[in-house]
């Protein structure tokens, strides 16, 4: 071989597999604090939020703007963050696998926050139930956002289960007695349960980011 060709092969073989892979791999984009907003994103190049991914490798373009805020993102086997008090752009590589992912700012995790799953996953089992006698109830009473089957009992003729937040709106019928099954996204935020016709027959379900 001449030597320009080693040369040129060498060269290829450091540096071009490495931007191929990178090329090949499908690109998200993380933006956090345009104009020190306090917004936080994730989106595919079509400009989507990402609310659910394939595993896989994919490469998160990120633009933090703002020397407020970070992005943080994290789940199983991935644990990737901006500074806050910097402005920065990266490209993270991560493969993120089956399960529940969360990305937030750090500083206003209660404002700034976000969610999406990956792969397969296994619905949250929720019990509820309501009567015999006048009493109502719901467990486990704080679960981690996404699907969920909440199964409920309803043994009274005289009080209904009725559960509500963020895109739930579903109850059981006052005289109806029997168990229902409901399929359902839970979302970041607090559901109430109440009786329609006994109104101190209530509870909450705390419903958070995955931890
Ligand atoms: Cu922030």
């Amino acid at each position: 071989m001449a030597p320009r060709i080693v040369l040129v092969a060498l060269f290829a073989a450091l540096f071009l597999p490495s931007a191929l892979a990178r090329a090949d791999n499908p690109r998200l984009i993380a933006r956090v604090g345009q104009n020190d907003s306090f917004t936080i994103s994730l989106r595919d190049p079509s400009g989507n939020p990402v609310t659910h991914l394939d595993p896989g490798t994919y490469d998160i373009e990120v633009h933090d703007l703002s020397e407020e805020h970070n992005f943080h993102l994290h789940g199983p086997g991935v644990d990737k963050s901006t500074s806050i008090g910097d402005v920065e752009d990266a490209v993270w590589t991560v493969t993120p696998t089956d399960g529940k992912y969360g990305f937030e700012c750090a500083a206003h995790a209660n404002l700034m926050n976000g969610w999406f799953t990956v792969g397969q996953v296994a619905p949250t089992s929720i019990a509820a139930g309501v009567g015999p006698k006048r009493s109502i109830s719901l467990k486990p009473k704080t679960v981690a956002v996404g699907p969920a089957t909440i199964t409920v009992n309803d043994r009274s003729r005289v009080d209904n289960f009725p559960l509500t937040g963020p895109g739930v709106n579903r109850k059981t019928g006052v005289v109806f007695r029997g168990q229902v099954s409901w399929s359902v996204t839970l979302q970041p935020g607090v559901y109430s349960y109440r009786s329609d016709k006994h109104k101190a027959l209530r509870g909450s379900l705390v419903v958070t980011l995955p931890s």
